[in-house]
């Protein structure tokens, strides 16, 4: 049946599937079945009761919105959004000051200083473009999620136990993280992060038009400390990256290996190429003290010639790098080439020996135009976006390296439009050992006239296609704010985070030292210490009630405020908000939190919790006074 599928003009491909979509629509939106089996067989389902849960959490990048966003697969239903690059209104991610100190410890000095000038403590904006988890022995380990900043070049990690941002990390020497994935093997262990636009480095304002001189930067992270392990000096750009189920090598796309710096200099070449990272060599390299520094970080020359790389060339402007679950093949997608070249990542120990760096491709299908992404379904087929075509094609490894060895035979098994010009797809637990072949997630470009119109910015629209069958059946539409470029879907036993926090989180560890050179509990807190002219409040919240209905402090004051959630109730979360401040915060249960300000305006401001958490909520609140200076 597939296997005839493949044959279908597009034309017929697109009404069956068009007619599809509005079917599984109507099945979603209904409830139940309201087509005959045919159809339904056509159109697939999938539901999601009320009250149930589902098999995968999702793990959503939000591109330019900055955030990590939590979802439920297969009910495509948005949980939770976890603030990361972003400044987060409702939590106080970017106000409170547990969150700036994330926000701003990591960043170089030279940015630090850069961003006081105007007036800013840390960026507040950012593009998130890849979310991937840690891995312990090939597979997801539920411990750190990981993400890059493409707009201002840091990588940030966030909790799995909390689902909390608790490091953010500032890349130096390189300019704009793109690609990124943690070590699969033995562990996490090294995040790696590609340096996406080459510039000069030093970066000092000497060298504008001489982009010979320009260079891109692999660099790698451990993800247990956020430290800079090593970094590499490349040819060409770095886009997308993956690592091996070996621990020997990571990999990265290149588009421009002209080294190019405007869009005609950048696709001159026929070909660029697949970046190779020899792991233990670069480990040997580092420890023979074969590297300079820059920024306190060893960075090693992996260029052309160099022992720590290996060049592999592949059709022009390649962007993704996807590393198969059956541990061997690499796939490669070709953007402007209609192909995805198939690396066996068991020949490149002879490509560092010495062997022609093509010598390890063994597949090159041609699937449609603009191959962009590919997944996997853990029995040997691999799914590859096609955004020109604004389609999905679903393909066998194992043919298409027979098919290039010159056996006669069709790769492709099926192929089915989406809506519209996808970027990434991801299968469910596709990018480990694991990888069960259940759904494919389309993340596409376009949602167009999918939804009700919106006015000239448009969603996008995620798209959900049950592969479970062999086959693809897409089943639902699903659309989502600027913009997604990745996600993973987790099994959701991979995952227990906690519906509480400890009192004795690291999270507000400076707290509970200024608490305790204070003299104060801060579970049992209703103090207000001053100190010249800074106050420090202190306050603990209990649903309905603040611990302190009212407190004074002078005009000019820098006032602290300090305030405990001891509810231990589920989901109890409080909240803070200072009238008229631009002060808010969230205080979840067991938690501590804490924001600083200056007390600028004389009169009395309500403070109130934002959290709606009782049925007293609109009562749970109290008034600072601010006393004029010259009274
Ligand atoms: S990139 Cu966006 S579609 Cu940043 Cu992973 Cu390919
Ligand atoms: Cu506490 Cu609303």
């Amino acid at each position: 049946m597939p296997e005839e599928k493949s044959k279908l003009s597009r034309r017929a491909l697109f009404s069956g599937t068009a007619s599809g979509a509005v079917l599984a629509g109507a099945v979603l939106a209904g409830g139940k079945s309201l087509i005959g089996p045919a159809a339904a067989q056509e159109a697939g389902s999938v539901e999601v009761k009320p009250g149930e849960l589902d098999e995968y959490y999702g793990f959503w990048s939000s591109g330019q919105s900055g955030e990590l966003r939590i979802y439920g697969v297969p009910s495509m239903r948005e949980f939770m959004r976890v603030p990361v690059f972003n400044r987060c209104s409702a939590t106080g991610w970017g106000c409170t000051n547990e969150s700036l100190k994330i926000l701003t410890e990591g960043l170089l000095p030279e940015t630090k200083e850069f961003l006081a000038k105007r007036g800013m403590k840390t960026y507040e904006n950012g593009d998130l473009h890849h979310p991937h988890m840690s891995f312990t022995e090939g597979t997801y380990d539920g411990r750190y999620l990981f993400m890059n900043d493409k707009a201002n070049t840091r990588v940030a990690r966030v909790r799995c136990d909390v689902m909390k941002c608790d490091k953010i990390i500032e890349i130096p020497n390189t300019s704009d993280i793109h690609g990124l994935r943690p070590q699969k093997w033995p562990r996490t262990g090294y995040v790696f992060a590609n340096g996406e636009h080459r510039i000069p480095l030093p970066n000092d304002g000497t060298i504008l038009d001489e982009p010979e001189k320009y260079v891109s930067l692999f660099t790698a992270i451990d993800g247990d400390t956020m430290e800079i392990a090593w970094q590499v000096i490349v040819d060409g750009n770095l886009d997308n990256c993956d690592a091996d189920y070996q621990g020997k090598y990571a990999f990265s796309t290149c588009y421009n290996s002209e080294g190019g710096v405007t869009v005609a200099e950048m696709t001159a070449n026929e070909q660029d190429w697949v970046t190779v990272f020899n792991i233990k060599r670069i480990e040997e390299g580092i420890k023979k003290g074969d590297y300079t520094e820059h920024k306190g970080v060893k960075v090693l020359d992996g260029r052309h010639g160099s022992p720590y790389t290996a060049y592999i060339p592949v059709s022009n402007s390649p962007h993704g790098c996807n590393m198969a679950p059956d541990k061997k093949h690499l796939c490669i997608n070709g953007k402007l080439s209609p192909t995805v070249t198939v690396i066996d990542v068991d020949l490149l120990d002879k490509v560092f020996d010495g062997a022609e760096p093509r010598s390890a491709v063994v597949a090159e299908p041609e699937l449609g135009l603009g191959p962009l992404h590919t997944a996997f379904d853990g029995k040997g087929n691999a799914f590859t976006t096609l955004f020109l075509d604004s389609q999905m094609a679903m393909w066998n490894i194992d043919k298409a390296i027979a098919k290039f060895k010159g056996e006669d035979v069709d790769p492709i098994i099926q192929k089915i439009d989406v809506h519209y010009q996808p970027g990434h797809n991801h299968t469910t637990m596709g990018e480990t050992l694991e990888a069960d072949g259940k759904y494919l997630i389309s993340l596409n470009k376009f949602s167009k006239d999918r939804f009700l119109n919106v006015g000239p910015l448009k969603p996008e629209n995620d798209q959900l296609i049950d592969i479970s069958t062999g086959e693809m059946k897409l089943v639902h539409d699903g659309p989502s704010f600027a913009e997604p470029h990745d996600c993973i879907l987790v099994r959701a036993d991979k995952v227990t985070p906690a519906s509480m926090w400890t009192r004795d989180d690291p999270m507000w560890e400076e707290a509970r030292q200024r608490a305790k050179a204070d003299g104060v509990d801060l579970d049992a807190a209703a103090d207000v210490i001053r100190d010249g002219n800074k106050v420090r409040v202190y306050m603990y919240s209990m649903a309905p009630a603040f611990s302190l209905e009212k407190f004074e402090v002078n005009e000019g004051d820098e006032v602290t405020i300090t305030i405990s959630n001891m509810d231990d109730v589920d989901d109890l979360t409080h909240g803070f908000t200072l009238g008229n401040h631009g002060v808010a915060m969230e205080i979840g249960p067991q938690a501590t939190a804490s924001v600083t300000f200056t007390a600028d305006r004389p009169g009395v401001h309500w403070y109130y919790c934002q959290w709606f958490c009782h049925a007293l909520h609109m009562e749970m609140r109290g008034r600072m006074l601010v006393k004029p200076k010259n009274a």
